[in-house]
């Protein structure tokens, strides 16, 4: 509703301290909405949103309600990151400082953003970029992305006779940013949200170019029960199908900590937690959880052979 006095937009429902109103029309058990509510709260008042359509704009910024307690521009796919940059610099010409900082879903990140990204991040503006991983074009109606894991079922990417569910495996996107000499690149998970916070706070306080890739299950195009999200989210880090990590690039030279190690849930399991892995068969999952396996000796060899310095797991720990 509009509020009478100033004509302008009144928030949905402001609870509490969070700057992330509850009151958007996100689905239940939404993985996202936990992401967002923690990059904001982590982020702090002085922060201006910068939202690819996605899930994250339809379900948070219908006029004239919005869930954003900060200024917030909403913009095409292709053009995120570029906007991001125009802001940076306006903020920067009018004497400002505040944080930037642009919220997109794997579509918008890895496919249709990926060139104002790149240019971004190679022109080294100090924005933060997080990038909220639900693994498919969730808003259009579950499309595969090149985010989407192998044998994924998605609506372009059918289990039947001729294929059983998506034949690619996800784009390395962490790496991708990461080779761009960007000085922060991190992984998350909504499982771990107090280390989703500690990664957003120190990525702030760097100045460039920042990546954060957040691991957000969604209900209905994972299919599973909405109570479940965090559960899911979890089983995904501990069988080792997503890696939480950190890549610092520090004169030139790439350092990769990892924050968590896999283990105490097989791959098996976390697949068939999840309707979009049920066509696949116990052949599929072995070579499924082979694939894992190896690409987690990769992650594990190159963390070995990075330089020391203080991770966010080791800042918790202190
Ligand atoms: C250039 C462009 N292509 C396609 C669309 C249609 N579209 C709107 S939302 C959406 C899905 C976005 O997927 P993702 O970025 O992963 O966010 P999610 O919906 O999963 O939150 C698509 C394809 C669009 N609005 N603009
Ligand atoms: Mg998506």
């Amino acid at each position: 509703m509009a509020d009478e006095k100033s004509e302008l937009p009144t928030a949905n429902n402001k609870t509490g301290d969070s700057l992330f109103y509850s009151g958007h029309t996100a689905c239940a058990g939404c993985g996202m909405m936990i992401a967002l509510r923690h990059v904001l709260n982590a982020a702090g008042s002085n922060t201006v949103i910068v939202n690819a359509t996605s899930c994250s704009e339809i379900t948070t910024s219908k006029y004239p309600r919005t869930a954003w307690g900060v200024p917030y521009i909403h913009v095409a796919f292709e053009c995120t990151a570029a906007v991001a940059a125009g802001v940076e610099a306006a903020l920067k010409k009018q004497g400002k400082d505040a944080n930037v900082i642009c919220i997109a879903g794997d579509g918008g990140t890895y496919d249709i953003g990926l060139q104002a990204l790149s240019g971004m991040i190679e022109r080294g503006h100090n924005v933060l970029y997080v990038c909220y991983d639900n693994e498919c074009y969730a808003n259009t109606g579950i499309q595969r992305s090149s985010a989407t894991p192998y044998g994924a079922w998605t609506t372009t990417s059918p289990a039947g006779v001729a294929m059983a569910g998506n034949r690619t495996g996800k784009k390395p996107i962490a790496q991708i940013i990461a080779a761009h000499g960007a000085p922060y690149v991190a992984t998350a998970s909504v499982a771990w949200p107090a280390d989703l916070e500690a990664k957003v706070k120190k990525a702030l306080s760097i100045k460039g170019p920042k990546f954060i890739l957040v691991h957000s299950p969604c209900p209905p195009a994972w299919k599973f029960d909405s109570n479940k999200s965090i559960e899911v989210a979890r089983m995904a880090v501990e069988c080792g199908a997503f890696v939480l990590c950190e890549i610092e690039n520090v004169d030139g030279e790439q350092r990769l900590t990892i924050s968590r190690e896999p283990g105490g849930r097989m791959v098996a399991e976390y697949l068939k937690a999840q309707g979009r892995f049920s066509h696949l068969k116990e052949s599929d999952i072995a070579g499924i959880e082979s694939r894992i396996k190896r690409d987690w000796e990769a992650w594990k060899s190159k963390s070995e052979h990075s330089g020391p310095h203080v991770s966010v797991a080791q800042q918790q720990k202190a």
